[in-house]
């Protein structure tokens, strides 16, 4: 302790003599008088990308964000210091050429934004259409004044040389120099204020710069440079990913699918050939609220009517990875698994994929989705292209007014309703058509209870006193996550319903078949689930482990709890043979198999399998190695596993279907990373 005293004394010590030396000698001044090149090219690199940010994202937060100013700083002191190993005459030049370079990303970022509304990416100049339609957009309607602010900064750089030279500026500095103690001081200084900079990152800043999709986020945290930095990587690195061990991959992928079974024929094939499709992706929709009550009142009546009145498949799970709303999308449009690094749709866009729309689009349907977000919000744009949507209609198609805001975005029901015209249209102009449709209200974390409607998740109850009945309530889930999640899926279910009525109205559900997925689970708290099924209302607490009503809601049940709803509706099915409900267990790659066979396509490489020629024989693999069968669920990471049915279990059982799970995840990983589905790819290798 003592010593720990007398450190600290000396350090405060060192401190206030180094204070006093400062000052006494001028040592500030005189930093500013020798560096006078380095500080302008620190601070106009500094300006820009606050500009930048002020430019496009117009809040006081965004543009005078401490983080992305210090990130800023930190990239241009690193620069910097390597110009004072370069004579002074010649330091100019090597300033000048990065002020160039990096005021030219500001004014491709500020281009790009006004034309897309987020920050441009290397991975875009892969798609050469793309590139043709945007440089042609740039020049025509994009380049504006304020993109020009940041030429300002070489104008700037200049100008100071000049006046420098004037001044015979560098023959002085030139006699003081030690270009190494500079360049490595400097390095020092940016050193401490990275270490600053480190610190105050917290964990969303860290796992959203590594997913890099939330570009306006990234920019907002870590400034435009490293943004741009981490773009590149994040852009080449797939690429480099994919040179080594191709041969392997491609051996593999071809022994794994010459052992699968072959498609066949069974009564559901071709049952909707022909038919039109609205496909919703129902944002954090669960199975868990099917036929859920309070008070008497249902919680998702709409969706409990489509699933009585269709095809409802009960134990359905979604597969998806880091990349939640869009590895769904991904596994239901292709078949295939989220990567195992990075995500599908923002790393692999450039990829071959056979996917729903493609196949539909050969058999001349129009295919198209629509979601009133941000295009770019999980690379949609991009990404949905290549899936083979012909359009996408996202935010700048609807009309987003404040008032109608929910959440991420435009609230369900309004977007619904602004949909509704665009499919009418489609459905006079086209003759078959396939639409999908993904909902954005219902998403964490469920906090705008007041923009839900009524709907009390509370327990009412009628007691007799002296004077009479009086009605009294417990709180129950009322102010906890799950409830208010209660609350909000029941706003997106009267959206759901809403929009079925609309449908109906407009004589679009006549030819039309509509398929329903939850995209993944609401990743709500466990405790709130044990609130939920263990509340004690007396004492308004959850029940004890001891006590003998108490349910246990474990890890498993947990798991097992994270099923979403799969239907499949059309307005006349009720009562007829396809109306009942399907409890075989089934994941999100089963639906591109089960519906190609009955709307009449087929994906040879698809990795699930049409749940009608499986039946109840299938396995469902998570991404992380996890995987479940109408017998168990199977947890690969604690090795363990929970028994659902009454059969025995083997362990040459456990050990065949987890190695059957290793070996799909690699496939489906290799044919992504890879590109083995891109045969033009495969002729150039040969
Ligand atoms: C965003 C929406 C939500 O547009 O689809 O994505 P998520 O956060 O669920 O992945
Ligand atoms: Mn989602």
């Amino acid at each position: 302790m003592k010593a720990l005293k007398h450190s600290f004394k000396k350090f405060q010590k060192y401190i206030m003599n180094t204070a006093k030396r400062i000052k006494k000698e001028h040592l500030i001044q005189e930093y500013f008088k020798n560096n006078v090149l380095f500080i302008t090219f620190v601070l106009t690199a500094v300006i820009n990308s606050t500009a930048l940010r002020f430019f496009c994202m117009h809040s006081l937060e965004n543009y005078l964000s401490f983080k992305a100013i210090l990130a800023d700083t930190i990239v241009a002191m690193f620069i910097g210091s390597f110009a004072y190993l370069i004579k002074p005459r010649n330091r100019f030049i090597y300033y000048l050429s990065f002020c160039i370079f990096l005021a030219a990303i500001c004014i491709v970022n500020s281009a790009y934004y006004t034309f897309y509304t987020s920050f441009a990416s290397i991975s875009m100049l892969s798609l050469t259409q793309y590139v043709g339609e945007v440089s042609d957009a740039v020049v025509e309607n994009v380049i504006q004044l304020k993109d020009l602010f940041y030429l300002l900064a070489p104008i700037t750089l200049i100008i100071v040389h000049y006046k420098l030279k004037k001044k015979n500026y560098y023959k002085k500095v030139e006699i003081k120099a030690d270009r190494k103690a500079r360049t490595f001081k400097t390095l020092g200084a940016t050193g401490i204020l990275l270490f600053i900079f480190l610190v105050s990152l917290s964990s969303l800043d860290i796992s959203r710069f590594f997913k890099q999709w939330n570009k306006e986020y990234v920019v907002m945290r870590f400034g435009i440079y490293i943004y741009q930095a981490n773009d590149l990587i994040t852009s080449v690195q797939p690429k480099i990913n994919a040179m080594f061990g191709y041969e392997q991959a491609y051996k593999k992928f071809n022994d794994y699918f010459a052992e699968k079974q072959p498609k066949e024929n069974n009564e559901y094939t071709n049952i909707f050939a022909g038919k039109n499709i609205i496909a919703i992706h129902a944002e954090s929709m669960m199975t868990n609220v099917i036929g859920m009550e309070f008070n008497g009142q249902e919680v998702t009546p709409n969706l409990n009517k489509l699933s009585k009145q269709g095809m409802y498949f009960s134990n359905f799970y979604s597969q998806v990875s880091v990349g939640t709303s869009s590895d769904s999308e991904l596994t239901y449009n292709t078949s295939l698994m989220p990567t195992k690094s990075g995500t599908a749709f923002v790393t692999y866009s450039d990829r071959k994929y056979i996917a729903t729309p493609h196949l539909l689009s050969d058999m001349g349907y129009y295919t198209f989705s629509m979601h009133a977000n941000n295009a770019d919000f999980w690379n949609r744009r991009t990404m949905h292209k290549t899936l083979g949507y012909e359009r996408f209609y996202s935010k700048t198609d609807y009309e987003v007014l404040k008032e109608n805001l929910i959440g991420l975005g435009l609230s369900d029901k309004e977007f619904f309703r602004q949909s509704l015209d665009k499919l009418e249209t489609i459905n006079s102009e086209k003759e078959h058509w396939y639409g999908l449709l993904i909902m954005l209200s219902n998403h964490t974390p469920f906090s705008e209870v007041d923009k839900y409607g009524d709907f009390p998740v509370d327990i009412k109850e009628t007691i007799e006193t002296e004077n009479g009945p009086e009605e009294v309530s417990y709180p129950y889930m009322e102010g906890t996550k799950l409830g208010n999640y209660f609350k909000s899926i029941h706003y997106a279910d009267e959206a759901l319903g809403e929009f079925i009525t609309g449908l109906e109205e407009r004589g679009l559900l006549d030819n039309t078949v509509v398929v329903l997925y939850g995209d993944h689970d609401a990743r709500l708290p466990k405790k709130d689930y044990n609130r939920y099924y263990n509340y004690d209302k007396e004492n308004d607490t959850t029940l004890e482990k001891e006590d003998p009503n108490y349910k246990e809601y474990d890890s498993f049940q947990y798991e097992l709890g994270r099923k979403v709803p799969f239907i499949i509706w059309t307005k006349d099915m009720e009562g007829t043979k396809l109306n009942f409900e399907n409890t075989n267990v089934m994941g999100m790659y089963d639906v591109m198999p089960t519906l190609g066979n009955m709307f009449g396509f087929h994906n040879e490489y698809a990795l699930g399998h049409d749940i009608y020629q499986i039946r109840d024989n299938n396995i469902v693999v998570f991404p992380n190695g996890n995987w479940v069968t109408n017998k168990m669920y199977y947890n690969s990471q604690k090795a363990a596993y929970l028994s659902l049915s009454d059969e025995p279990i083997t362990e040459e059982e456990i050990n065949n279907n987890t190695e059957y799970a290793n070996r799909l995840l690699d496939v489906s990983n290799s044919i992504i990373v890879f590109d083995l589905l891109n045969e033009e790819k495969r002729k150039n290798m040969e």
